[in-house]
């Protein structure tokens, strides 16, 4: 009989990999899982619980803010308020950092920036969407937290995963020791490890990115599709395109597949339509841990200087040897480079 164990009974278990947690970041963890099984329960029945359609809102994104939205950012900052572990979040469904000054985050250490519901445009049409979460100690040791602590390189995380609500929903993270998945269990609500130590495979034939933008892309992402589509008789077959509108959804897919995904600068997009704070540089420390590769297609994602907490990137991220073929084809056609 395979024995269960839930996503608290694995926090503890590891908690010795972190000796200067006396059990805080354990608390954070089980915190967000616990809004994420609030969430999860709410996108479940979103054609039925009367949540589904637009808010009538926009976000500082200023893309219009779907009723899920607004109800998975409340839970998220609710349970962080109240786990007392959580100092800020920075939400990208708010403009402004949330501070949190309560009485139980008195010595709160913990930084948390969120996508609460990415891809959230899928949920009138019942397609996966996620959440992503980041996790960063405060660099300041005295007084309040303050948005220095928030301006932190994602080499700098502690902690970082992301919540997929499809065909299963999954809990997905990791504390920089590798990434474990977590299957919830509706039977018994809890989160239970189901992928342990995932491995993104090197190599992978599926690409995603909005070929919709093709005639916007730079040159050298051209080049990288054409590569992707056509039969070269030395090195692969046809690759197949899959792109959902949900990062976490095909991040996920490249997780356990192998694949790339790539959001790069486009005319409408000149700094790349990703969010580094919440959602590239949890997503590159994830996939770094699982052996991938995450860069803005010059510069490694981790090491990129964060100036402002929602500041865009581009991003190419998935298995290592897609990511450096991209790479090379970018590097032809860069200004630096001249196209060969
Ligand atoms: P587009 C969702 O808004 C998101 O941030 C990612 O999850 C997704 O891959 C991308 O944007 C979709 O953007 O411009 O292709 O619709």
């Amino acid at each position: 009989m395979k024995s269960i164990k839930t996503l608290g009974q694995f926090i503890i278990e590891k908690q010795a990999d972190h000796p200067y947690a006396k059990g805080e970041l354990s608390r954070l963890l089980r915190d967000i899982g616990i809004a994420a099984k609030i969430v999860n329960r709410e996108v479940n029945k979103a054609g039925l619980a009367n949540i589904l359609g637009d808010a009538g809102s926009v976000n500082i994104q200023g893309e219009g803010q779907k009723m899920l939205d607004i109800y998975a950012n409340e839970q998220f900052i609710s349970a962080l308020t109240s786990g007392g572990e959580c100092c800020i979040v920075v939400s990208e469904e708010n403009e402004d950092c949330v501070y949190i000054d309560n009485e139980v985050s008195q010595d709160a250490k913990y930084i948390v920036a969120i996508d609460p519901l990415d891809g959230s445009s899928n949920i009138d049409v019942n397609v996966s969407v996620g959440t992503i979460f980041s996790i960063y100690r405060r660099k300041s040791t005295e007084g309040r937290a303050t948005l220095e602590d928030v301006l932190q390189r994602g080499t700098d995380q502690i902690a970082a995963g992301y919540i997929i609500y499809g065909s299963s929903t999954m809990l997905v993270y990791t504390t920089g020791k590798g990434v474990n998945g977590f299957t919830l269990d509706p039977s018994i609500g809890e989160f239970c490890l189901s992928h342990p130590h995932m491995q993104m495979p090197k190599e992978g034939n599926i690409y995603s990115i909005n070929e919709g933008y093709y005639a916007h892309f730079p040159d050298g992402v051209k080049k990288y599709i054409k590569y992707c589509q056509v039969e070269d008789a030395k090195t692969h077959r046809p690759y197949t395109s899959r792109y959902t509108g949900s990062m976490v959804a095909d991040l996920h897919r490249s997780l356990v597949k192998g694949g790339i995904y790539m959001y790069p600068m486009t005319a409408h997009a000149p700094l790349g339509k990703l969010r580094l704070v919440y959602e590239c540089n949890p997503m590159a420390f994830l996939v770094e841990q699982a052996g991938g590769k995450a860069s803005n297609g010059y510069e490694r994602i981790l090491e990129l200087e964060v100036k402002e907490p929602h500041q865009r990137s581009a991003i190419f991220i998935g298995s290592e040897n897609m990511v450096n073929k991209a790479e090379e084809m970018i590097a032809c056609f860069s200004p630096q480079g001249t196209k060969r």
